[in-house]
């Protein structure tokens, strides 16, 4: 039997992996961590509320108290998302990204090391990283495990920091760590600052929808639920000290990506038709990477992992979840979240 402790389950990927095992896993104890910041909600986690196998802690990665009392001997997993993750805010403060991912990274490594963790002894720990980590491609080619890190946003460098001490410890201390680097997940639960969510509410509330530059910007997609299945494969089945590279193979233009949603919309709210007509140029991010793709062979041909969605039906299926759940969003949107919309995009 797993107890695995989940930093930053409150999130949007930590919560949508604690009901993945929870749901997938039997055996397994589950140990939320979270501080919960302004991205932290516990209302993420509202359906595991009553499941014995599940717990939650609030705590910081950064306290080393915290992190005592969190990580008992009893710990044998460890899967690690707990982290600053949105890229401008990240260029408009820097700090606080150091702190939580390289500090909070490097304590978590810390307990571990004191604990003195083995594989032998049945313990595991997975830090979960980004593939902006390599920085930018132009239109060819692929990011792997090989490829080296030229990161390019606070974020990025401090989420590359973090990878760099993960291995370090592996390397110098023989920890059982293992890293993952995925490309732009989306899914139920994202915070409304990331791309998809924003761009589906704003359209719901006739509000304009900022496309950054010229939108010829390349992400790759990949559902959450995907990651989460692959974060489990590597848990259960990755090399100590290796990096697996994750993607979705599905490669969209950002406009591609706000004219699908404007199409979803134009059906399933007709009253706002046409919601393209809300599409407004913005200045561009600083330092705005052009194009992430991952060759995330390694990961499907040594461990047998496989994405289900496709990216179309997945995107269908993110939408209609804002539709149906208003009132998790609104709440948000009432809160900090105000103060940084107006920021980040004017009146
Ligand atoms: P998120 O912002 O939705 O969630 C982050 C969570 O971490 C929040 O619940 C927050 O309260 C918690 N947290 C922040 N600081 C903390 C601290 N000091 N102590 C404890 N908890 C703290 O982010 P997300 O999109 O769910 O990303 C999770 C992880 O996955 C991050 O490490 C991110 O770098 C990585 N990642 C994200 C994506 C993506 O597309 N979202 C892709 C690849 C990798
Ligand atoms: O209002 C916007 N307008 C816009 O054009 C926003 C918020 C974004 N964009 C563009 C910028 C990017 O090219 O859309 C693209 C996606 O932006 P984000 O959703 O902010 O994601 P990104 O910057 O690509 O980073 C995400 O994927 C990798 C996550 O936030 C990271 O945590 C993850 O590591």
């Amino acid at each position: 039997m797993r107890k695995i402790l989940v930093t930053g389950a409150a999130g949007f990927i930590g919560a949508n992996f604690v009901y993945y095992i929870l749901k997938n896993f039997k055996d397994d104890q589950v140990i939320a961590f979270d501080k919960l910041t302004y991205s932290g909600n516990l209302a993420n986690l509202k359906e595991c509320e009553g499941d014995k196998r599940y717990s939650f802690i609030q705590g910081d990665i950064t306290e080393k108290k915290d992190l005592q009392n969190a990580i008992t001997d009893q710990i044998t997993h460890i899967v690690h998302f707990a982290a600053e993750s949105h890229v401008d805010r990240s260029i408009t403060g820097p700090e606080e990204f150091i702190h939580t991912n390289v500090i909070g990274t490097f304590r978590i490594l810390e307990r571990i090391r004191e604990l003195k963790w083995t594989e032998q002894g049945g313990k595991k720990m997975l830090h979960v990283s980004t593939d902006e980590v390599y920085g930018t491609l132009g239109s060819e080619g692929f990011f792997t495990e090989e490829t080296c890190f030229q990161p390019n946003s606070p974020y990025s460098a401090s989420k590359a920091s973090s990878d760099h001490f993960v291995r370090s410890y592996f390397h110098t201390y023989g920890l059982p760590v293992v890293t993952t680097n995925c490309s732009n997940n989306y899914g139920p639960y994202q915070f409304p600052e990331k791309l998809i969510p924003l761009m589906t509410i704003n359209a719901l509330l006739g509000k304009p929808l900022p496309v950054y530059g010229k939108g010829d910007n390349i992400r790759d997609w990949l559902h959450v639920e995907d990651h989460c299945s692959a974060i489990e494969t590597v848990l259960a089945k990755g090399k100590t000290g290796e990096t697996y590279a994750i993607g979705g193979r599905s490669e969209r233009t950002n406009m591609d990506i706000v004219n699908q949603i404007c199409a979803i919309m134009d059906e399933l709210h007709p009253e706002g038709k046409p919601h393209s007509s809300l599409i407004t140029y913005v200045k561009d991010r600083l330092g705005h990477d052009f194009r992430y793709a991952i060759d995330c062979s390694k990961t499907e041909n040594e461990l047998g992992w496989k994405q289900k969605h496709t990216f179309e039906e997945g995107l269908r299926q993110t939408v209609e979840w804002y539709l149906a759940n208003q009132k998790w969003w609104e709440s948000i949107l009432s809160g900090e979240y105000k103060d940084y919309y107006k920021k980040q995009y004017g009146n």
